[in-house]
């Protein structure tokens, strides 16, 4: 970066800060990851400089000829890890990537079932302060007390609101949700049925866990979580929703697309379709389990009775009456990061709340496996039992220090 360090130097000091803490630091929020050098080769491309309105072969503005290229080369390596009918990659990331999904096939003021989110949903799925909660009409459904989904409630529900869309996926539930089932309630009761897939998009792709593209009318992702790739969204949906979606999406939300990011999706997508990203996968998970099992050991209550995919969602104020926000920076303070997050149905409040959510996808792309899992359950343990203790965190912080050494990220 010699001409960044020559030209802007305070910029460049806080991007090697920042290099300097993800090395030295364990990362544990669960919606992040580390994208391969090749990834950001493409991000850092010459493509930032170009404007492409409009679709592969369908352009507004002129020199397309290697745009066209790039995007048609992430739908189709897309198409091939998801096996979807067709594919917007244009989307900035997943909220708008939500936005443009409801936009093609709604109206404002038509009703949408989502997940509370308390219960594991995610802003955009209905959270009042939302423009799309502005816009449209969400009801939303929550878990039961023992962490599952009850279908026959969901049922009923859609039943007694009629919405006009049925929205499955999630920000920070743990358990494998039945699509079989969402896309049936979805038919009985004549709604389009869709899925926010952006924390699972990589477990899909790497086939850790089952895909739900077949069951659901529109799919939407982000691709830099466990997907890990560049910071970006995308559309999955069958033929009949096609033409709606892309015309919502560009020009209905969007303008130009971020061609160099959808070089990079393209990039992160071919590294998805290699069989070591299956590895990858299964790992996230395993690695997962074995810090669910060691924390509960701990005596940390553990949301939604287990987890089935990469994050665990813990309610440190229930098990060590610590407050979510206080486990947060006393991990910080010890080299791991975590986030806060509201538990079902939450009694302290979203700033300040009773949990943290944890997840495995980037711990694992540095190659830690199950006995690193052990070790920071017992981190974690101590630096929250032992939160005031300056020194200890101190000393934490070395030891957490030392164990990344022996798995570089780059
Ligand atoms: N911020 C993302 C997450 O952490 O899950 C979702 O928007």
């Amino acid at each position: 970066m010699n001409h960044l360090k020559k030209q802007d130097p305070k910029i460049y000091q806080a991007i090697k800060n920042e290099e300097k803490r993800q090395r030295e630091g364990i990362e544990l929020i669960a919606s992040e990851n580390y994208a391969s050098p090749a990834v950001r080769e493409a991000l850092g491309s010459v493509f930032t400089n170009k404007y492409s309105e409009g679709y592969p072969g369908k352009r507004y503005y002129g020199g397309q000829e290697f745009t066209d290229v790039v995007e048609t080369l992430a739908i189709e390596r897309a198409k091939k890890l998801f096996k979807a009918e067709h594919i917007n990659v244009q989307p900035h990331s997943g909220a708008p990537a939500n936005m443009i999904a409801y936009n093609a096939v709604l109206k404002p003021g038509d009703k949408i079932l989502g997940m509370n989110l308390s219960h594991g949903g995610h802003l955009t799925h209905g959270y009042p302060a939302t423009f799309s909660a502005e816009i449209y009409n969400f009801i939303g459904y929550k878990t039961e007390a023992d962490g599952k989904i009850d279908y026959d409630k969901l049922e009923k529900l859609a039943m007694k609101e009629k919405p006009k869309l049925i929205l499955a996926g999630f920000s920070a539930y743990t358990r494998q949700l039945n699509y079989r089932k969402f896309s049936a309630i979805a038919k009985k009761t004549k709604a389009i049925s869709m899925i926010d897939i952006a924390h699972i998009a990589g477990l899909i792709a790497g086939k850790a866990i089952s895909n739900p593209i077949p069951y659901f009318d529109i799919v939407t992702t982000t691709t830099h979580k466990t997907l890990r790739g560049p910071r970006g969204g995308m559309i999955m949906c069958k033929e009949k929703y096609a033409k709606a979606i892309d015309k919502a999406s560009f020009p209905g939300f969007q303008g130009g697309p971020h061609m160099n990011n959808i070089a990079a999706k393209a990039v992160a997508f071919g590294e998805a379709l290699k069989p070591s990203f299956r590895k990858y996968a299964v790992q996230i998970i395993k690695n997962a389990k074995t810090l669910e099992k060691e924390l509960r050991k701990y005596g940390f209550k553990i949301m939604f009775g287990k987890t089935d995919n990469h994050m665990i969602l813990i309610d440190v104020f229930g098990s060590k009456g610590v407050a979510g926000k206080e486990a947060e920076t006393a991990l910080n303070k010890a080299g791991i990061t975590v986030n806060k997050n509201v538990i079902p149905d939450d009694p302290r409040s979203p700033i300040d709340p009773s949990g943290i959510r944890i997840g495995t996808p980037a711990a694992t792309t540095r190659g830690m496996k199950e006995r690193e899992m052990e070790i920071i359950a017992g981190w974690i343990n101590e630096a929250l039992e032992n939160r005031g203790d300056e020194k200890m965190l101190k000393r934490m912080r070395r030891e957490v220090k030392a164990l990344c050494k022996k798995f570089p990220i780059y």
